[in-house]
């Protein structure tokens, strides 16, 4: 067990008093990332929480610089100042998009797959907490099976699995794409160090708590997230050039319920008669983490299933 200390950000880059929700995940993801990348920095922001969390201009949250953008057009604004710096003769200076998943999976794709097919060089980091949670939480294709957001009212609930996301970024034949989470901070700073130091197309995929949107107890943020990895919900891998490695195999895997138990936006299914959403949810994360496996060429040699 690493000591909680080594994980203390030493060059602090967010001023305290950002606007995010008690329990959020993106003030900490930033200050995490801001902490590796330093001032030299430029932040493209399309429209998500971390734009109102970062605060009215001149107020920035932030130590670097923000650009602010429409929500389809972060990775298009992204080439466009790479391009501008590069002309400067300025290869000092990152380039990173901060966005959520609805500005990734939906509205902004079209844009991150073209930049990411020229290999543009962009630092990718899209806090995927599975809804558009700044416009009261509507659905997105990041939202899990199951889960009930505002586009869903009623007792109905989301009938359609996520996307893979990282699936989709790998056909692109990226350097380095990976996942991430609040709970596994040495994986996450590692991911966010070698990320930083790759040139060309790099995405960071974070498990990003929210808990208006989620449901959960704004305390248990960081719980739930460990519980995902534990569950399978929210593997962790990496992805090199469509070489998957997968970064951590639970000891004894949880069943699902473990986590989604504590968000209240799961609820309506711990019934009698949902009960056979819990285990299609089960099955799911069972083929995908047999997917992973395969493609980490593991496929074989763990074959893990829940726990009873
Ligand atoms: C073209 C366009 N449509 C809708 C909006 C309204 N809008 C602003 S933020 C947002 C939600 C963003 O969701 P996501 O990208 O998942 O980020 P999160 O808020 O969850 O951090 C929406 C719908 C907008 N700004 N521009
Ligand atoms: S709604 Fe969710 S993502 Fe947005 S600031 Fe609050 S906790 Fe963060
Ligand atoms: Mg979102």
């Amino acid at each position: 067990m690493i000591p909680v200390h080594e994980f203390l950000i030493k060059d602090e880059k967010v001023f305290s008093g950002a606007l995010g929700c008690r329990g959020c995940g993106w003030s900490l993801l930033v200050r995490h990332l801001s902490s590796i990348l330093g001032e030299n920095t430029v932040y493209v922001v399309p429209a998500c929480c971390f734009s109102i969390i970062s605060g009215p201009y001149p107020l920035n949250e932030l130590k670097g610089n923000i650009v602010h953008t429409v929500f389809a057009a972060a990775s298009a604004t992204a080439t466009g100042l790479r391009a501008s710096l590069d002309r400067q003769g300025n290869k000092d200076t990152t380039v990173v998009i901060l966005a959520g998943d609805g500005g990734t999976f939906d509205i902004g794709l079209q844009a991150l797959s073209g930049a990411a097919a020229r290999g543009e060089n962009i630092l990718y980091i899209v806090n995927n907490n599975g809804a558009y949670m700044n416009t009261g939480i509507q659905t997105s294709t990041a939202t899990p099976y199951g889960a009930v957001t505002t586009t869903n009212p009623n007792g109905e609930f989301k009938r359609t699995w996520p996307k893979d996301l990282m699936g989709i970024v790998a056909a692109h034949n990226l350097p380095y794409a990976a996942t991430c989470s609040l709970a596994h901070l040495q994986d996450l700073r590692r991911k966010m160090e070698k990320a930083r130091d790759i040139t060309g197309f790099r995405l960071l995929m974070v498990d990003g708590p929210c808990p208006p949107g989620h449901k959960t107890d704004p305390a248990l943020s960081i719980s739930v997230a460990r519980l995902a990895v534990e569950t399978k919900l929210f593997p962790l891998f990496e992805i090199e050039r469509q070489h998957y490695t997968l970064n951590y195999i639970p000891e004894k895997v949880l069943p699902v319920v473990e986590c989604l138990k504590y968000q209240g936006r799961f609820k309506h299914l711990f019934t009698d008669e949902s009960s056979y959403i819990l285990e299609e949810i089960q099955e799911h994360t069972d083929r995908y983490w047999q997917q992973l496996l395969a493609r980490a060429g593991m496929a074989g040699a763990l074959v893990q299933e829940a726990a009873p």
